[in-house]
């Protein structure tokens, strides 16, 4: 199996993680896209090879090009304001209900309202060379998404930063371009077929969500821990099913605490026969290894088997699969989850 990966990840680099009110150690740092590297790259079943350059028009065919201009201009004017500063963080959010019974809130034009215009939360820092990582990992998305539009099976993105909880607008929790959503909605506008995106995340990723909330080409499917308890908190619900056309194209699978192997695979089992209702050309797997029974943000049981179990539950599709990384911070036991994920895909 192809696996594309490119060392620009090395330039999203943050030091601080604002999370549980504390300045912590990042837990999504660039010791994970290593570790994944190293792994594959001593697997004779993989072969690694560098994405294209794509440009942005796929990224702003689906995110807001003032999202895509803020990335990467946004870090220059804020630290021309504040010298010293290696990492911006919002401090001031421009939350819609600040404006209620008013007109719909324009994109403020000091750099610190900006900031807090285009980010929805503290853990996601934007440092001097994060927009070139970011663009980097889109690219390794479409790139892995093109070996699989040229005839194989499946392919791996190696994807750092990660992507799905960035939504058409906003960026955070640990993601700035939406590289799942980018990739489904390059196959679904090129082909003129349908797709899903099936997320395995232990987070629900609320921005591929809500991106494709309302179309019924791209059909989002996802296993996550129930936000009554787990990030991202307020969406993720098994009652949102999309509106408009989108109505019924989108399921959500809410988990509780400590869900192992047995119970993940079937849950899994039914939301791939959901997929194979919708009839996809092309699944975009976004594939987070933090249900991971380790991961030290995560409160699921899944095992490394359990994770070879899933590649092949989603194998069993018959369907041309593109998996993308996301998630998974035991970083000791992610190379070896990947792996087995990708074993049972059928490296
Ligand atoms: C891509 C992805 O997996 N993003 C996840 C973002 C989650 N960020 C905050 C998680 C809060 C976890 N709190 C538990 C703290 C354990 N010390
Ligand atoms: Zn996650």
């Amino acid at each position: 199996m192809k696996v594309v990966h490119t060392p620009r990840h090395l330039l999203h680099d943050p030091q601080v993680e604002y999370e549980s009110s504390g300045a912590q150690s990042p837990f999504e740092h660039i010791g994970r896209a290593e570790a994944v590297r190293a792994t594959l790259q001593a697997d004779a079943r993989f072969q690694l090879v560098e994405p294209a350059e794509w440009g942005t028009a796929p990224i702003e065919a689906v995110h807001n090009p003032g999202l895509v201009r803020f990335l990467a201009e946004g870090w220059a004017l804020y630290t021309a304001q504040h010298p010293g500063v290696r990492e911006v963080v919002p401090d001031v959010f421009a939350l819609a209900a600040l404006r209620s019974k008013m007109t719909p809130g324009r994109e403020p034009q000091a750099i610190g309202g900006r900031v807090g215009y285009w980010c929805f939360e503290t853990t996601t820092p934007l440092t001097e060379t994060t927009y070139e990582a970011a663009r980097g990992a889109v690219d390794t998305a479409l790139s892995a998404t093109q070996i699989v539009l040229d005839g194989a099976r499946a392919a791996f993105g190696l994807c750092r930063p990660p992507g799905h909880h960035a939504t058409a607008d906003l960026y955070g929790g640990y993601c700035f371009f939406n590289n799942a959503a980018i990739a489904a909605h390059h196959v679904a506008s090129t082909t003129g077929t349908k797709v899903t995106v099936l997320d395995v995340d232990y987070h629900h990723g609320n921005g591929t969500q809500q991106i494709f909330y309302d179309r019924d080409d791209v059909q989002y499917v996802s296993l996550h821990g129930d936000p009554a308890r787990a990030y991202p908190y307020s969406i993720g619900f098994a009652d949102e099913t999309g509106t408009g056309r989108g109505a019924g194209c989108n399921h959500n699978f809410p988990l509780p605490e400590r869900t192992d192997d047995d119970r993940w695979i079937d849950t899994l089992a039914i939301a791939c026969e959901r997929i194979a209702a919708f009839g996809p050309s092309t699944v975009v797997v976004s594939l987070g290894l933090d249900t991971f029974i380790n991961d030290p943000i995560s409160d699921l049981a899944v095992t490394t088997e359990g994770m070879r179990r899933s590649g092949d539950v989603v194998r069993q599709l018959g369907l041309p699969t593109v998996a993308l990384l996301e998630g998974g911070y035991d970083v000791a036991a992610l190379g070896a989850n990947v792996q087995a994920w990708l074993t049972g895909l059928g490296a």
